[in-house]
């Protein structure tokens, strides 16, 4: 972000009070913040309260051992009893867990708490028929359909860690993350449907079956597969097992397990500054915690009336808290819908807000601003009166989008909660409290209770209001990252070697984003300050997308910039230097290059633009000044290249862009 459009956003005045009715009656009001100041531990250990423990913990935090957190050591719980069985307990079996809606108009169904517990048993019973052990890793590659979340619960159940792979990605991307966390068993469907026609999984994860076991020597055991579209599929009868065959003729009596609070939940692969993605790693007791707190007080749920829905996909960390987690630990009733927001009409969920009577609404920034474009008559044709809360995640939301969005979507009269957190906080960091803060379009706002963030300088020094440093979290919290999968030392390189000094020794952790404090201290959080880029919300390394490129034969270096984009808010940008053998490359050298990075990662990370440029501006120490690219993907002037070892460099590259060669 420029730092013209930075004083710009700090300018904005514009400020939305919380509805009076909903102060009135909020979940969390202004008392909380102080509450949690005086007694940190204290004030988690009553959120804690709001699951249920088979055994109470003995301590509520044991940071020792920092960066390694222990919360509610000593505690016991099941997940999955949890989200599901204590809510039928209760005498909520009859309520709508979910209400899901797949693509194709009229495929839907609603699920009670209590047919949700009957199938999470089967799975779990299939999936222990299959093998699977407490501790085992079983990946889940699937489509926004009920079974995914089934799945989920069950693995939850029986204490084997899942790994979610987002289904947009490619064979490649599912065999790393396979062979990464060893899983033993791949829970996928036949396809999904998207942009109206049966998109295909299964083929991706025989290619990844075959893939992990040649070139790492690991064997998937098992892959049981849903029939959702029921398209053709290649079946091997040692391997591959069918839903319908196996879950569903399970018995639905199945006895949960209580496991210790820091029982693996679940590992959820995300990019980092290198090429290789990180295996997160959440556990069970502050996890859920932290999920269940958050939705009910971010979201102000009331479990009895609200109806909550959050578009995001499963496959990344929003779906995990706030769909299936958070939601489920607080027996709310929820819309899931399978697919894209525009099919088979640009107005489809609006038209779901309207048949289930949505109150609270969760997307992220990208999808507002698509549909700002497609102009505000397509939401206005729907009643949207039953929505009460808004939520935006996933990157930076700018002030025109959060007006529309709260004007055209709320009717100006929804509080619009602007989240902030990541993959490895698992939980909502920081964020207005609809009951609470008077909104400024744009701003996260302050940190929620029982969360301790700050700005601060390179040196560790808390910035003043108006100045701006480097996002930081500066005490422990349940539902925080317990490290990465297999690798200690890039858990603590990564997120606490940088204020390793701070807080006595223990150290800040360091989220990788920067933030700024605006006069009265309200922060604004800008994005990335490494190379991580943000498309869409989806995080995707610039190395990751560098490596994919080099891969390819014609290619002898790649430098990938994510460049400021009106949709996507940033889009990938590559540089592609051919080996001399390719000669120009030929005329759809540009095509063949997006494509290959499509098949390597996905198509969330397929370049907007590929440049063939004869250099690549390098410092003396040779890294690559992707300051300079951005200029040049973004358009600009290009800036200061006094530090580049040859500095007419850039004159070749915008040259060679100008003339269009
Ligand atoms: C939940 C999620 C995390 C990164 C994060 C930041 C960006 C997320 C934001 C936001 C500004 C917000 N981000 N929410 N930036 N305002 N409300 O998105 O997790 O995929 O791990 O991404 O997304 O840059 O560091 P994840």
């Amino acid at each position: 972000m420029s730092e013209e459009t930075l004083s710009n956003l700090l300018k904005e005045d514009r400020r939305f009070e919380p509805p009076a009715e909903l102060a009135a009656h909020a979940n969390l009001t202004e008392e909380a913040y102080a509450r949690a100041a005086e007694d940190r531990e204290g004030f988690w250990a009553e959120q804690a309260e709001r699951l249920t423990w088979s055994k109470k913990w003995d301590q509520v935090l044991d940071w020792s051992d920092a960066p390694f957190a222990k919360w509610y050591v000593g505690g016991e719980l099941n997940a999955a009893y949890n989200c599901v069985d204590r809510h039928v307990e209760a005498g909520n079996g009859d309520k709508v867990a979910i209400h899901w809606v797949g693509e194709p108009v009229d495929d839907k169904r609603s699920i009670t708490y209590a047919e949700l517990q009957a199938e999470v048993s089967q799975a779990a019973n299939a999936l222990t028929d299959l093998g699977v052990g407490t501790g085992d890793r079983v990946a889940i590659y699937m489509p926004m359909i009920p079974e995914a979340i089934v799945t989920m619960l069950a693995c939850a159940r029986i204490g084997a860690p899942h790994t979610v792979v987002f289904g947009g990605f490619s064979s490649d991307a599912l065999a790393s993350r396979v062979v990464d966390c060893q899983a033993k068993v791949v829970v996928t469907a036949d396809g999904g449907y998207r942009r109206g026609a049966p998109s295909a999984l299964k083929p991706a994860v025989d290619e990844a079956r075959a893939k992990a076991a040649e070139r790492d020597g690991h064997t998937v055991e098992k892959v049981l597969v849903v029939k959702r579209t029921g398209q053709e599929v290649d079946w091997d009868d040692s391997v591959d097992v069918w839903w319908h065959d196996s879950v569903a003729r399970a018995s639905t009596e199945h006895q949960w397990q209580a496991f210790d609070s820091e029982h693996p939940l679940y590992v959820m692969y995300t990019s980092g500054t290198t090429g290789k993605p990180k295996g997160i790693l959440h556990t069970t007791g502050g996890y859920l915690t932290g999920c269940a707190y958050t939705h009910w007080a971010v979201f102000d749920l009331k479990p009895e009336t609200d109806v909550y829905w959050c578009t995001a996909d499963i496959g990344w960390v929003t779906g995990h808290s706030y769909i299936v987690y958070g939601p489920l630990a607080n027996g709310a009733t929820q819309v899931l819908y399978e697919g894209t927001p525009d099919s088979p009409e640009k107005g489809r969920w609006w038209q779901v807000i309207e048949e289930y009577g949505v109150t609270i609404f969760y997307t992220a920034p990208t999808a507002i601003r698509s549909f700002m474009k497609q102009g505000r008559e397509i939401p206005d044709a729907r009643d949207l009166s039953s929505l009460r809360v808004l939520g935006s995640v996933g990157e930076p939301i700018n002030p025109e989008a959060y007006v529309w969005y709260r004007q055209v979507i709320g009717g100006d009269r929804t509080p619009v909660v602007d989240t902030w957190w990541q993959t490895e906080t698992g939980a909502i960091m920081i964020s207005p409290l609809p009951g609470v803060t008077a909104g400024k379009p744009g701003s996260a706002m302050i940190p929620i209770p029982g969360v301790s963030a700050d700005v601060v300088t390179e040196e560790g020094e808390s910035v003043p209001n108006g100045s701006g440093g480097y996002l930081v979290l500066t005490e422990p919290w349940p539902s925080m990252l317990r490290g990465i999968w297999g690798d200690d030392q890039r858990y603590r390189d990564t997120y606490w070697s940088r204020y390793a000094e701070a807080d006595g020794g223990k150290g800040w952790y360091f989220a990788g984003d920067g933030a700024k404090k605006d006069t009265d201290g309200d922060l604004w959080v800008l994005g990335r300050v490494d190379d991580v880029m943000n498309v869409s919300g989806h995080r995707l390394s610039t190395t990751e997308i560098e490596s994919a490129l080099v891969s390819h034969p014609k290619v002898a270096e790649a430098a990938v910039v994510g460049a400021k984009d009106e949709d996507t808010g940033q889009a990938v940008c590559a540089f592609v230097i051919l080996r001399d053998e390719a000669g120009d490359g030929g005329e759809d050298i540009v095509e063949e290059l997006r494509n290959h990075v499509r098949k390597e990662i996905g198509a969330i990370a397929k370049p907007r633009q590929v440049m063939i440029v004869p250099e690549l501006p390098k410092t003396r120490s040779g890294k690559i000044m992707r300051r300079l690219l951005r200029d040049v993907a973004e358009h600009r002037e290009v800036g200061d290249v006094t530090t580049l070892a040859d500095s007419t460099v850039m004159d070749l590259i915008s040259g060679r862009l100008t003339s269009g060669k």
